[in-house]
Formats: C-alpha cells, sequence, structure tokens
C-alpha cells in the first residue's frame, strides 16, 4: 500500500472511531536528525530539574537511558507511530472570562462526562477504547501487525509524534495546536511495527505562532520559560495536580483559583477563538464543574469528593492536595468570609493543609 492510501484508510477509520483527526509517523532511524531531535530535547529538559517530582519521566533502563527519550528504547521493534486526536473544545467560558465572585477554576480538560449519563468521564479510557476499536479495523485491513497503544502514560512524548504526523505544530505555549482545531484535543497514539513507505516524507505542520507572544505574557507563573519550553515545576498545572505536599510559597498568589490544572495559556491563544465545538458524548463538560463556587468544593467531605470525581481525572489531585488547592483558592479570593474555614483547616491534622491554610489566613488579612 502507498502512503497516502493508507492515511487515507487512516483518515477515515481513526474519524469512524470519534477523533477528529489522525496522522502516522515513521520512528526515526538511529542517528537521524530526527532521533537526534527526539532524544536530546527530552533528556535536556529532564536534566534541567524541569520535570520535578514526575518521577515516571526520569525512569531509565538498565543502561541508563531515559526510558521515554525515545520510542526505541523501551520498544525496539516500533517502526511507526499513529497518532490520534480527539476533540474536548466546548462553548462554556474561558478561565479568563469575568467570572462570578468566589468561583474556583478546574481545567476544561477534566470537566469531561457521559453527555446521556452525566458520570464522569476520563480521557485516558475514551482514548484507549477508540484506539483499540481503531486497531482492530485496521488489523482487519491491513493483515496483523505488532502494536501498543497508549495514552499519556506509555513511553511516548505524545506532543513530538504529534508534531511528526501532522496533527499540529508546537505552538509557544509547547501545545499542539491544528490551525483548523485549536489546541483543546487530546492526543493517543498506536506504537506499530508497520514500516512506512521510505517515500512517505514527515508531514510536518507549518509554525503558525509568528510573532505572538500572549501565552509567554499571560502564564502567572512564569513557566513558559521561553517559546516551547516550559519549566513544568512552575506550572500551575503540575502544582495542583501532580505536585505532593506543600506548594512553594512563593508561587502560592500567582495560582489565582485555579484549583485543578490550568487553561490560561491555550484560554489566550487566537488560535482557540475559533476552534470548533466538540460534541463529544463521551467528553461533554458537566456543567457544574464551569466556574464551580468555592464554597460548594471546600464542603465536599472525602465521601462527596469520591462522589463527584471518581471516574474523572480531577481525581489524581486526591482528596488531600484537593483541599490544599482549595485554601490556596481561598486565600487569594480576597473573601473575608472564608477566614472560619480556613481557621479551622489551620488546626486540622494534615500537615500540609494545616500550613497552607495558615498561609491563606495570613493573606486574607493582609487584604
Ligand atoms: C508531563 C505532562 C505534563 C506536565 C508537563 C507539561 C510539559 N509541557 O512538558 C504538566 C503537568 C505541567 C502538564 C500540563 C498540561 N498537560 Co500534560 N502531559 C504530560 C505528559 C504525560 C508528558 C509530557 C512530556 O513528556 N513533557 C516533556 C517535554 C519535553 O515534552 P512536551 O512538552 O510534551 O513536548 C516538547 C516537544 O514537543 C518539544 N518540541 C517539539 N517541537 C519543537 C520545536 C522547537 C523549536 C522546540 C524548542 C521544542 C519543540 O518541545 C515541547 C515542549 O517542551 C503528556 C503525555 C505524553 N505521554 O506525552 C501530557 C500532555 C502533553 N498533556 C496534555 C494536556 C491536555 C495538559 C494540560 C492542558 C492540562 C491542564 N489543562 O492543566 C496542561 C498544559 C500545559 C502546557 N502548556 O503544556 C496533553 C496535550 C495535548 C496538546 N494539545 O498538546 C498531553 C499530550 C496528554 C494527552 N494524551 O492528551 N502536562
Ligand atoms: S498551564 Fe498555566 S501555569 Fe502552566 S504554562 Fe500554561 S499558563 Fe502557565
Ligand atoms: S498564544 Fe500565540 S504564541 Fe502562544 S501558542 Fe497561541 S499563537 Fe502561539
Amino acid at each position: 500500500m502507498n502512503s497516502s492510501t493508507m492515511l487515507d484508510l487512516l483518515d477515515s477509520q481513526a474519524r469512524q472511531a470519534g477523533f477528529a483527526a489522525a496522522g502516522i509517523a515513521p520512528v526515526p532511524a538511529p542517528g537521524s536528525p530526527e532521533d537526534h531531535e527526539e532524544r536530546s530535547r527530552f533528556a535536556d529538559w529532564v536534566e534541567a530539574g524541569h520535570a520535578g517530582e514526575m518521577d515516571y519521566l526520569k525512569r531509565r533502563d538498565e543502561s541508563g537511558q531515559l526510558v521515554r527519550s525515545s520510542v526505541r528504547v523501551a520498544l525496539p521493534w516500533a517502526r511507526s507511530v499513529i497518532v490520534c486526536a480527539a476533540n474536548y473544545n466546548s462553548a462554556e467560558p474561558r478561565s479568563i472570562d469575568p467570572a462570578p465572585e468566589a468561583s474556583a477554576w478546574i481545567a476544561r480538560y477534566a470537566w469531561t462526562g457521559h453527555a446521556e449519563e452525566g458520570c464522569p468521564s476520563d480521557y485516558h479510557k475514551v482514548l484507549l477504547r477508540r484506539l483499540e476499536k481503531l486497531r482492530e479495523n485496521l488489523t482487519t485491513t491491513l493483515g496483523p501487525f505488532g502494536s501498543r497503544c497508549f495514552v499519556d502514560t506509555g513511553p511516548v512524548v505524545e506532543r513530538v509524534y504529534a508534531r511528526y504526523a501532522g496533527i499540529g505544530f508546537v505552538g509557544k505555549n509547547t501545545c499542539i495546536l491544528n490551525q483548523h482545531l485549536g489546541s483543546w484535543l487530546f492526543l493517543g497514539v498506536i506504537v506499530t511495527s508497520l514500516e512506512i513507505p521510505t517515500s512517505h516524507a514527515l508531514q510536518l505542520a507549518p509554525d503558525r505562532c509568528g510573532s505572538c507572544t500572549r501565552c509567554i505574557d499571560a502564564c502567572p507563573t512564569q513557566a513558559l520559560t521561553g517559546p516551547r519550553q516550559m519549566d513544568a515545576t512552575r506550572c500551575i498545572s503540575y502544582l495542583t495536580i501532580e505536585k505532593r505536599g506543600a506548594i512553594p510559597e512563593a508561587l502560592r498568589p500567582a495560582i489565582g483559583r485555579q484549583v485543578v490544572g490550568c487553561d490560561i495559556c491555550q484560554d489566550v491563544c487566537p488560535w482557540n477563538r475559533r476552534a470548533p465545538i466538540a460534541a463529544d458524548p463521551d467528553l461533554a463538560p458537566r456543567a457544574a464543574l464551569v466556574n464551580p463556587a468555592l464554597e460548594w468544593l471546600a464542603e465536599m467531605d472525602e465521601d462527596a469528593f469520591g462522589r463527584w470525581f471518581n471516574g474523572s481525572p480531577v481525581r489524581r489531585t486526591k482528596f488531600s492536595g484537593f483541599r490544599r488547592n482549595l485554601a490556596i483558592a481561598m486565600g487569594n479570593s480576597g473573601q473575608q468570609r472564608f477566614l472560619p474555614l480556613l481557621s479551622q483547616w489551620a488546626e486540622d491534622t494534615d500537615p500540609v493543609l494545616a500550613e497552607t491554610a495558615s498561609w491563606a489566613v495570613e493573606n486574607l488579612r493582609r487584604d
């Protein structure tokens, strides 16, 4: 099969499986410029300490190579990577729009639920199911091939392959941006043993950032240290979701009202203004999670947290991290009415919550 027939087949089967875009890229040959780019960017990033406490990104094999520095390290049989993107854009407001007083922000990717049942959905599961369906259909057409499906957790820097496969360009905010679909895209990959015909050049999408620097300028914690460069240890998404224990005091004021993840560098992006709305029944926004009242979230006990967020990406913050983040957001809210609750949390047996709540009390008293 030549490469354009292969691409057409992939495109139509990926759409049938529920994806908005798909592409395929060869795994770079050892020693090629792309192989060097793939290995060195990731390794440099980890070695600069930008991965913080995300130990899963720092895993090495027996020979000391970073497992994620190249697909070939963990999966030597890999010859190509199919990349699929699902749109999760919705018509709901942005984090930078005027919002009700004392409301929190939960990132858009974590709002998702099943439209009919209303229960939470997690893009990892939704995309994996679709990738498996796509793999099954491709196998029917192409015959058996070696493969592994991954969403997030595999030894693949997905954005590198999304770029190689022509899904989009890497914006200055480090996100994959498709000029028609925007950047509210989840990525999933099928690493395969399929050899791509040598006529298949990398389908790189042109860079459309131009002279714009809105994302870099808008980042409240200066986590975007330059175009396409992020120090994740400063990113609100890392701090609120991945970081365990206390959040560095100096960064707390800049976190503002974000309690799970952060959308600011995508909300300011002009390419997202024209992005189509997804209407995906498995990735529908749960209305209650858009601009939720801090009071409502803070009232949740561990059972209520489980009822609302089991099966949702919010779960990853854990109940303790969620309350720590709420304490910071209440401390940043300027609302004195949170003082009684925060004073109570300052006496909590969880030392991280107690310390964060004491900081929040001080912060509110200074307002
Ligand atoms: C660790 C991780 C994070 C970390 C670190 C993010 C980061 N920028 O590195 C934290 C917790 C901060 C995070 C945040 C978010 N994440 Co995240 N994350 C990941 C994960 C698991 C690994 C990423 C990784 O290896 N980072 C290391 C760096 C080196 O790689 P990278 O940023 O992905 O890509 C680099 C290369 O592409 C390279 N590059 C490529 N071409 C070029 C060209 C030039 C000239 C240069 C200089 C660099 C360059 O530069 C990029 C930036 O460093 C991936 C899934 C995966 N397995 O890949 C999801 C993933 C990247 N995250 C995703 C999402 C949705 C988010 C959030 C939007 C969630 C939220 N709302 O809070 C934010 C976005 C923040 C942001 N601006 O990136 C999506 C991104 C989809 C997209 N459209 O790009 C992914 C792909 C998950 C998925 N399966 O859909 N994430
Ligand atoms: S997600 Fe938020 S904190 Fe992280 S880089 Fe973007 S704007 Fe900055
Ligand atoms: S805000 Fe501007 S610089 Fe940042 S990703 Fe979008 S177009 Fe590129």
